[in-house]
């Protein structure tokens, strides 16, 4: 039977590279090929230059009002075709249906709805200057680059899309080669919303594709989710033409958990923080740091559930509460992490190893795997794995845990967990980190900025805050007497 084949979208339509060139794309729960994708050559990106360009003569012509009427048409259709979207998302990167469908969709809507609601909000100002006065104008950049990275493809579109489109730039969007039909699908509903041709645009490739969009000169602005690395090559090519940046990065984030700690509360959250999405979560609490006093029904607790509640198999199955890993190469760079653990000394109390489900034999899945006797130098303490491994570290006071959970050249995230509120407040005002949660791990609802300190990104996604970095602000002085000139 042959392959269905999916192209990029440009001007409000599919359009072919003419070429045929395509690249696969692999179901991570099966390990079959589900369908292949059109890469985007020359002239899909020529075109998808020349249709941004249209898209903004028009859409930037609009009223906020007008723009935030259509973009309130397409949560509305996102909200109608949630299902139909959380399928999409499992096929492409592995994870359950009971996450995709109350999660993926409904995050990406929110995001969209809330920049929707602001759009109309974003305003200059004014100031008398003598008998003369200036005032500012808060116009849109222009064409905005967005990248993927493959763990939730339709929620970052959106989550780029939403900001740039509401302060009326374009955007041309291009989703990780692992996971390319989730943009698909979010520009087939924007052209139904009303959204002009042209104003989102999607091109597919890999990281060459991604840096032409680093490089091009029309392109005011990127936003970047992914690596460390990636990021790093995304910032220094964006630069040569000056263009405005956001920094989604990795994480290796601490979760702190004190002896007064409600202790279940605090394993629900050092699993999500491990284990939600097979651990492909980049704010993830990978370091969990436990106070001494706590440690041993901490550790009996989470070893049980991991080993009783965690429902490993297809992800489309309902009962299934972990899914598979990306792809075969990053399920082997995960098992590798965990030899590196054993072999450095970490003890092993929970996986350690890869999955085969009776219903889904060929997939690409790694144990929900914790280690103890973990030690800061360790590498699964002290990289990203961006699978389920959990690292547990053990403390005795503050003013050490909070050293230890610094000591790193990321800052992602960080969590606490404790009943007094003012060690609370008192120790995640020292985290070096951008999204802290108290009594809480991994909630981000759109009206939340989140981004990470150090390397682990610049700017922010969410939150209001996030308009100021779609919109450049243009002063204008007038002159209301006689210039007056000494020439
Ligand atoms: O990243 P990659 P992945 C992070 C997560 C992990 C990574 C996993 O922590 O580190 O993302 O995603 C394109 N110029 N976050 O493996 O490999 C590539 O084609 C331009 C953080 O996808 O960096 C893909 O589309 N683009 C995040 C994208 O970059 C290039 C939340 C990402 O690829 C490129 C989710 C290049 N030179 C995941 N090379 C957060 N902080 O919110 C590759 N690409």
């Amino acid at each position: 039977m042959s392959l269905v084949v999916h192209q990029n979208y440009i001007h409000g339509q599919y359009l072919s590279n003419g070429t045929g060139e395509t690249f696969e794309v692999i179901n991570p729960a099966t390990g079959q090929i589900s369908y292949l994708v059109e890469v985007a050559n020359d002239e899909i990106k020529q075109a998808a230059i020349a249709s941004a360009k249209q898209g903004f003569a028009v859409w930037s012509k609009m009223t906020a009002m007008e723009r935030s009427r259509i973009l309130q048409k397409a949560v509305a259709l996102l909200r109608e075709q949630n299902d139909v979207l959380a399928a999409i998302e499992v096929l492409d990167t592995g994870k359950p249906w009971q996450e995709a469908s109350v999660v993926d969709v409904v995050t990406g809507a929110d995001a969209i709805e809330f920049f929707a609601g602001l759009a109309p909000s974003i305003e200059g100002n004014q100031q008398p200057v003598g008998d003369d006065f200036y005032y500012t104008r808060r116009e849109p950049l222009g064409i905005c680059a967005g990248i993927g990275a493959w763990n939730y493809p339709l929620q970052i579109a959106c989550w780029k899309a939403a900001p740039a489109l509401a302060c009326g730039n374009v955007m041309v969007f291009k989703p990780s080669e692992e996971t390319p039909l989730g943009a698909l699908k979010l520009a087939e509903i924007f052209t139904q919303a009303g959204v002009p041709d042209g104003v989102f645009n999607v091109v597919q490739g890999d990281g060459r594709v991604g840096a032409w969009l680093t490089l091009h000169d029309e392109i005011a602005k990127v936003s970047f989710t992914g690596e460390v690395g990636t990021g790093t090559k995304v910032m220094a090519a964006a630069a040569t033409t000056l263009k405005e940046v956001t920094m989604e990065l990795g994480g290796k984030s601490p979760l702190i958990i004190f002896d007064d700690a409600d202790v279940d509360n605090a394993i629900s959250a050092a699993m999500l923080a491990n284990f939600y999405t097979q651990g492909e979560i980049c704010t993830n609490g990978t370091r969990v740091f436990v106070q001494k006093g706590i440690y041993p029904r901490f550790i009996q607790k989470l070893v049980e559930r991991t080993q009783n509640n965690i429902v490993c198999g297809d992800p489309m199955d309902e009962a299934t509460n972990f899914g598979a890993l990306i792809s075969q190469a990053h399920q082997q760079k995960v098992l590798e992490y965990i030899e590196q653990g054993k072999s450095q000394g970490a003890t092993l109390v929970a996986g350690g190893h890869a999955l085969t489900p009776e219903n889904a034999p060929n997939g690409y899945f790694v144990a929900p795997t914790i280690f103890t006797d973990c030690s800061d130098e360790m590498s699964i303490v002290k990289e990203e794995i961006f699978g389920p491994v959990m690292s547990v570290l053990t403390f005795d006071d503050e003013a050490e845990v909070i050293a230890r959970a610094n000591d790193t050249h990321l800052g992602l995230a960080a969590g606490v967990f404790t009943q007094d509120i003012t060690r609370a407040h008192r120790v995640i005002h020292q985290m070096q980190a951008g999204i802290c949660w108290i009594n809480a791990y991994g909630a981000s609802p759109s009206e939340m900025p989140v981004g990470g300190y150090k390397m682990s990104g610049i700017g922010r996604e969410n939150g209001s805050e996030t308009l100021k970095a779609y919109t450049q602000i243009k002063a204008v002085y007038v002159g209301m007497t006689t210039l007056e000139s000494p020439f």
